[in-house]
């Protein structure tokens, strides 16, 4: 009997993330051994060469849960009959640029990829990892008129896994052992919420009683761990940054376990922690098991932690206001 086929769209494949993340979605790691992956590449036409590079070599890895892959400069071309697609390309923050700037510039590739993506895929869901994500996602959403818009994600599990890593260091645990999510935009305003965590089981404020760790170091490093490997490495993160969409998928495509969560940034239904409708926002997340998700309702939050709530929510709603005009329906 032949296996079910998932057809994955990556766009900016030729990039640092795309080199990590497309080996990891050929092998079969995050759909199964039963299932085929068939990858549709997107990439600007200067980069359509190195692709083709990229994706020689996935050929040359042998891995018998990949369908095949399509190389394509034309958005509607790639995502053909989808049903993930991950927007990764976009352009760079160069040197001296402000964040508005960067969201003008990027803001209307995801104008003309939303349409695309209402043209050509119907059961199809979204995860945005080009920066700035929240708002990129937003963009998208809005230009796609025939997809719901719950099944726009943006990614913020990369700043999860971070923060997870610090934890599990100071408190001498595994990360596995750790529940944890992040608030907010995928910037540093966001917020990793150490009052409602826990780890194995026990607020983690009851494990590690540093709270001027947790308040200082701990949410200093996880906000700016993206400029600290840029200065280490001389280039932003990739391999994390793939490894943490990987995760991402499964995360969705897996029933979350009793009393766990995980980071997603979804569009807010207006009613849960007082984020306004519409924003994409990260949120403590569980997943029904079959891509589709819910919002976990009801965790108490102390005053510190809806003041930096708040702040991120404020940024998050500038960062609307700058492409207001690139926001339709
Ligand atoms: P690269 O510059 O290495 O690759 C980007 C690729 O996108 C290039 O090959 C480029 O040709 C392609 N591209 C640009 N415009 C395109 C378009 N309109 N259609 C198709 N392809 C297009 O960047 P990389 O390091 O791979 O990072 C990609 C994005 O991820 C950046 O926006 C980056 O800021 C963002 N990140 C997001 C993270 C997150 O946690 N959400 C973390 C890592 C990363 O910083």
């Amino acid at each position: 009997m032949s296996k079910p086929v998932v057809k994955v769209a990556v766009t900016g494949a030729a990039g640092q993330i795309g080199y990590s993340l497309l080996f990891r979605l050929a092998s079969g790691e995050v759909f199964g051994k039963d299932t085929q992956v068939q990858l549709q590449l997107l990439e600007l036409p200067a980069a359509m060469k190195a692709a083709e590079g990229t994706a020689m070599e996935i050929d040359d890895c042998g891995f018998p849960s990949l369908a095949g892959i399509t190389i394509s400069d034309t958005a509607e071309q790639a995502f053909d009959g989808i049903n993930w697609a991950l927007f990764v390309g976009s352009k760079p923050r160069g040197p001296g640029m402000e964040r508005n700037d960067l969201i003008r510039d990027n803001g209307p590739i995801f104008v003309s990829q939303g349409k695309a993506l209402s043209r050509a895929a119907k059961d199809v869901r979204i995860v945005t990892v080009g920066n700035p994500c929240n708002t990129n996602a937003l963009i998208a959403q809005h230009n796609c008129r025939d997809v719901s818009p719950t099944r726009f994600t943006a990614m913020t599990m990369l700043d999860e896994n971070r923060a997870k890593a610090q934890l599990a260091k100071k408190a001498g645990c595994n990360v596995g052992d750790i529940n944890l999510a992040i608030w907010g935009n995928h910037s540093s305003t966001m917020f990793p919420d150490f009052e409602n965590g826990s780890i194995n089981g026990k607020k983690i404020t009851d494990t590690i009683k540093d709270r001027a760790w947790l308040e200082g170091d701990f949410m200093k490093t996880v906000q700016l761990r993206g400029a600290a490997i840029i200065a280490a490495r001389g280039k932003s993160s990739a391999a994390s940054a793939a490894s943490a969409c990987i995760d991402h998928i499964w995360r969705l495509m897996h029933p979350t376990p009793a009393g766990k969560y995980f980071s997603c940034a979804v569009a807010s239904d207006g009613n849960s922690y007082g984020v306004p409708a519409g924003l994409i926002f990260s949120f403590p997340t569980r997943s029904l098991g079959n891509g589709n998700y819910e919002v976990v309702k009801d965790l108490p939050l102390s005053d510190y932690s809806k003041k930096k709530i708040e702040e991120t929510t404020k940024e998050l709603l500038t960062e609307r206001e700058v492409v207001k005009d690139l926001l339709i329906k």
